[in-house]
C-alpha cells in the first residue's frame, strides 16, 4: 500500500496523532506534497464525505475524520507553501443572521477544504451587509448562505437584495443550505444552487469553481 493510500486510510479513521507522524514521514522521504494532500488527505474526506451523503457514517465519525485531516494539514501546510501549491479557489460563508445554529455550516467548511477550497467563514448570526463587505474584500464571486430556523430562512433574500442593492448581483453566485431549505424556496428567493449535504455542497462548488 502506498503511504498516500495509508494516510487516507488513518484520515478516514480519524487517528490524528497516526496521521501526523505518517505525513511527516512522507514528506521527509521524498512524496510530493501535492501527492500527499490529494491523493491522502483530501482524497480520505472525500470518501469519508460520500459515506456521509450515503448515511454509512455519522456527524461524529466525520468530525473525527475531519480532525485528523487538519491534524496532517498542520504538518503540510509549510511544505505546500515552500511548493506553491495553491488552493483551487475561494468562497464565502456564513449562517445567516439571527441563527446561531453552525454545526451544518462547519461541516460544509470541512467538505470545502477537503476539496482544497478556501473558505472565508464569517461565523453564525451574519447580516446581509457583512456578506457584501467580505465579497469587496476577498472578491470571491460564489457565497454559501446556511440557515436552520424558518424564523431566519428569509434573511437568504436579504443577502441576496442586498448584493443587488450594492450592484453586485450579477458578480456572484448564491448556494444554500440547511434543514428547512428546498429547492423550491431556492427558486423563490432567486438563488443559484441548493444543496442538501455538506459532501455535495463541497462538490458542487468545485465543479462552479473549475468550470469559472
Ligand atoms: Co436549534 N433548532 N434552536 N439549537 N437545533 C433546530 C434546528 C430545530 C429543528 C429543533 C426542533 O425544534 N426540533 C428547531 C427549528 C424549528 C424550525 O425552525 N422549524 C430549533 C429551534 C427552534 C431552536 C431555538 C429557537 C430554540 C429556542 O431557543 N427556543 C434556538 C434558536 C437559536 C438561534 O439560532 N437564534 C435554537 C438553539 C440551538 C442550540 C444553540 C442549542 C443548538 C445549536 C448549537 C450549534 O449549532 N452550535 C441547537 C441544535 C443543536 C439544534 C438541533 C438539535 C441540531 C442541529 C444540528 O446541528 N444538526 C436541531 C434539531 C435537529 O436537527 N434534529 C435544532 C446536525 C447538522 C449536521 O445538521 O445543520 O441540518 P444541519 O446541516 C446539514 C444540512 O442541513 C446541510 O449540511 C449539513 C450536513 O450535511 N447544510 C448545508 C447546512 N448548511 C448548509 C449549507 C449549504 C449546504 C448544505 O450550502 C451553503
Amino acid at each position: 500500500m502506498s503511504i498516500c493510500t495509508q494516510i487516507s486510510e488513518l484520515v478516514q479513521k480519524g487517528k490524528a496523532k497516526l496521521v501526523k507522524e505518517e505525513v511527516a514521514k512522507a514528506i521527509e522521504s521524498g512524496v510530493p506534497v501535492a501527492d500527499i494532500l490529494n491523493e491522502g488527505l483530501l482524497a480520505a474526506m472525500g470518501i469519508v464525505g460520500e459515506k456521509f451523503k450515503n448515511n454509512q457514517v455519522y456527524v461524529p465519525e466525520m468530525l473525527v475524520a475531519a480532525r485528523a485531516m487538519n491534524a496532517g494539514m498542520e504538518i503540510l501546510k509549510p511544505h505546500l507553501v515552500e511548493a506553491g501549491v495553491e488552493p483551487i479557489g475561494k468562497v464565502i460563508l456564513g449562517t445567516v443572521a439571527g441563527d446561531l445554529h453552525d454545526i451544518g455550516k462547519n461541516l460544509v467548511k470541512l467538505m470545502l477544504e477537503g476539496k482544497g477550497i478556501e473558505v472565508v467563514d464569517l461565523g453564525i448570526d451574519v447580516p446581509a451587509e457583512k456578506f457584501v463587505e467580505a465579497y469587496n474584500e476577498h472578491g470571491s464571486s460564489l457565497i454559501l448562505l446556511s440557515a436552520l430556523l424558518t424564523t431566519t430562512m428569509g434573511e437568504m433574500k436579504n443577502v441576496i437584495e442586498a448584493f443587488a442593492k450594492a450592484g453586485l448581483r450579477d458578480k456572484v453566485k448564491f448556494m444554500i443550505g440547511g434543514a428547512p431549505i428546498t429547492e423550491t424556496f431556492k427558486n423563490e428567493i432567486g438563488a443559484e444552487y441548493y444543496t442538501a449535504d455538506a459532501a455535495t455542497a463541497a462538490s458542487l462548488a468545485k465543479e462552479i469553481i473549475t468550470a469559472a
